[in-house]
């Protein structure tokens, strides 16, 4: 009986060879692997009915099969590596013509935004202030009350929110400035403070060729003795000669944030009409005296810009909207 087994395989193994000789291309010898190799395939079928042959049988007959596995498969490997080898020669010589100029890869690009940004973060940085970055979703003590913005201020409407959760006992919502960061500076960090901080804000604005609702921010912040309004408007005119060029005409105007007293908005002349790009003003000593400075030694200047906003100004970009639409038209300007 085993000599009868040991004859039936060294047959398969001869049938097996023979048709795998004659498999010339890939697709034939997956189709070998199946009838051979694969899980119904005749080396599995013949293992599984070793249990069948009479127990003196069963452990030669499981050898040699197992054997022959080894074998089949390595045979396998060589063959397919062969096809492979001789398939890729079969290329005719001039499929490819090496003179012709190469296609360019799609290698993308930054977004205008982020290259806005990263333009007036570089004048700052010259400027001696350092770039932090902060949460987009924030606490509402650090968005609105600790910058004196108390639950049921008017200015909380100027500045309609997006919220995250509000049964918490720490309220949670999407940032709708980047001054948080001023009080999360100042909570780490004892004065001199020089710092901008760049991030997305969200409003549920009614949107129009100037508001989004979603659209980036720089937060500046300058703390440290003796600081006054002249720093504030020292470091905003070089900047903007810096971004703008010394032709451009820049406003500055009263305004009221409840964070800083005096406060100004920033506008810059487009085409004959005035676009606000930041607001800005002197810390107020509430703020400050809030995250425990003293106040009487300390003074600091801040100021929250729209980066969309600047780059419509600098580009003759007629509609925000544009920034986020994600059209490549747009972006690939860039
Ligand atoms: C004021 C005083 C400070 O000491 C510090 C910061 C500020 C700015 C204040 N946090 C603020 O958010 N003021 S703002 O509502 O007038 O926005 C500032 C700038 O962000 C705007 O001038 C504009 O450039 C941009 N911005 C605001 N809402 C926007 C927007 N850009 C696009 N879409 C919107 N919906």
């Amino acid at each position: 009986m085993a000599e009868n087994a040991t004859a039936s395989t060294q047959e398969l193994e001869r049938a097996a060879l023979d048709s795998l000789a004659a498999a010339k291309s890939e697709s034939q010898l997956e189709e070998w692997r199946v009838a051979y190799l694969g899980r119904r395939g005749e080396l599995s079928t013949r293992l599984r009915s070793v249990g069948s042959l009479p127990p003196e049988d069963r452990r030669e007959a499981g050898a040699s099969l197992n054997r022959l596995k080894i074998s089949l498969t390595a045979a396998f490997d060589q063959a397919v590596s062969d096809t492979s080898k001789s398939e890729r020669q079969t290329v005719p010589s001039d499929a490819f013509d090496i003179t012709l100029p190469g296609r360019r890869g799609n290698l993308g690009g930054l977004h205008p935004s982020e290259m806005m940004m990263r333009e007036i973060l570089g004048v700052f940085n010259d400027m001696g202030f350092q770039t932090v970055e902060g949460p987009i979703v924030e606490l509402e003590i650090y968005n609105f009350d600790m910058l004196n913005i108390p639950a049921d201020h008017p200015a909380r409407d100027l500045q309609d929110t997006l919220w995250v959760d509000r049964s918490s006992k720490d309220k949670i919502l999407l940032r709708t400035q980047t001054s948080p960061m001023q009080i999360r500076t100042m909570e780490k960090q004892k004065p001199p403070v020089r710092i901008v901080s760049p991030g997305l804000c969200f409003r549920h604005e009614a949107t129009d060729a100037t508001h989004e609702w979603q659209f980036h921010q720089i937060e500046g912040l300058a703390v440290d003795e003796g600081i006054t309004m002249s720093d504030l408007k020292g470091t905003l005119y070089e900047f903007a000669r810096r971004i703008f060029g010394t032709q451009r005409k820049i406003r500055f105007r009263c305004d009221y944030f409840p964070f800083v007293e005096p406060g100004v908005d920033v506008s810059v002349d487009w085409n004959g009409r005035w676009v606000e790009i930041m607001g800005a003003g002197m810390v107020h000593p509430k703020v400050l005296e809030g995250v425990g400075y003293d106040s009487s030694k300390y003074t600091g200047f801040a100021f929250g810009m729209g980066p969309e906003r600047i780059a419509m100004l600098k580009y003759d970009i007629e509609d925000i909207r544009h920034f986020f639409s994600n059209d490549l038209r747009f972006l690939s300007q860039f």
